[in-house]
């Protein structure tokens, strides 16, 4: 006959394996052929000092430098915007940053200046340091549309970039960068649309937040089934 000690410490045993993955303890993950990391805009602009710096954004960037050498394929994305582009407050008279208006294709936030073509606020940051990257792609370079996401401008035209990773075989975007809740978020919610497998890597980004939009992005994501995970979950495949 079973005894009662037994009986309850198999149940404890079964409840805590059943438990385990909600308790966060994610199995590690081994990048390979087929995963790519996709770094948002570490550009001098968003980094301390820049036109539109993220508090405490050059954070991200020994974590990406800590985890770039476990990824075979790495792209870049750059904001690009143009003098006076339709994202600034100040091509809105009397609107102030960080304030929202209405577009064309929708609600859209007014920034102040930030990323022009070809300054040093828009390069992308010296510290990155990141050569073997194969792509760098440019967004937000039309005047009258935004693109917080890699793969689609505002008004939904793509730039290319999913049928870039799809022509060379990548399934799974691994991203990370700047701004945790806009173009990191946008990028990984249309990279799951588009039928990519989309995992952010929370300590290799950092957030705007700005009106609720930090937590908004997280839940957005969750909603959209982005995995959200942390750079100690990537390991060398093997
Ligand atoms: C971004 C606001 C405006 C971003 C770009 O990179 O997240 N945010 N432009
Ligand atoms: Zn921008």
């Amino acid at each position: 006959m079973l005894d009662r000690r037994r009986f309850w410490q198999g149940g404890l045993a079964a409840a805590s394996v059943l438990c385990l993955p909600r308790l966060g303890f994610a199995a590690p993950i081994s990048p390979g052929s087929k995963d790519v990391l996709l770094v948002i805009d570490v550009q001098n602009c968003f980094l301390p000092g820049g036109t539109l710096a993220v508090a405490d954004g050059d954070a991200v960037i020994p974590v990406i430098k800590r985890i770039a050498p476990l990824f075979q394929n790495i792209v870049l994305t750059q904001d690009w915007h143009t003098p006076g582009h339709a994202s600034f407050a100040s091509s809105h008279p009397g609107a102030a940053p960080f304030t929202v208006t209405h577009l064309a294709y929708g609600d859209q936030v007014l920034w102040p200046d930030h990323c022009v073509q070809g300054t040093a606020d828009a390069a992308l940051s010296d510290h990155l340091d990141l050569p073997k990257a194969e792509l760098i792609l440019r967004t937000g370079y039309r005047q009258s549309v935004d693109s917080y996401s890699a793969f689609l401008e505002a008004d939904h035209i793509s730039t290319g970039l999913a049928a870039y990773l799809q022509q060379r075989g990548l399934k799974r975007v691994f991203l990370a960068g700047l701004a945790t809740d806009f173009c990191v978020a946008w990028s990984a919610i249309d990279a799951t649309k588009l039928g990519f497998k989309a995992f952010v890597i929370e300590d290799a980004c950092r957030g705007i937040d700005t009106n609720g939009s930090l937590a908004k992005a997280w839940a957005d994501m969750a909603k959209a089934g982005v995995q959200r995970i942390k750079s100690d979950d990537l390991r060398v495949a093997g």
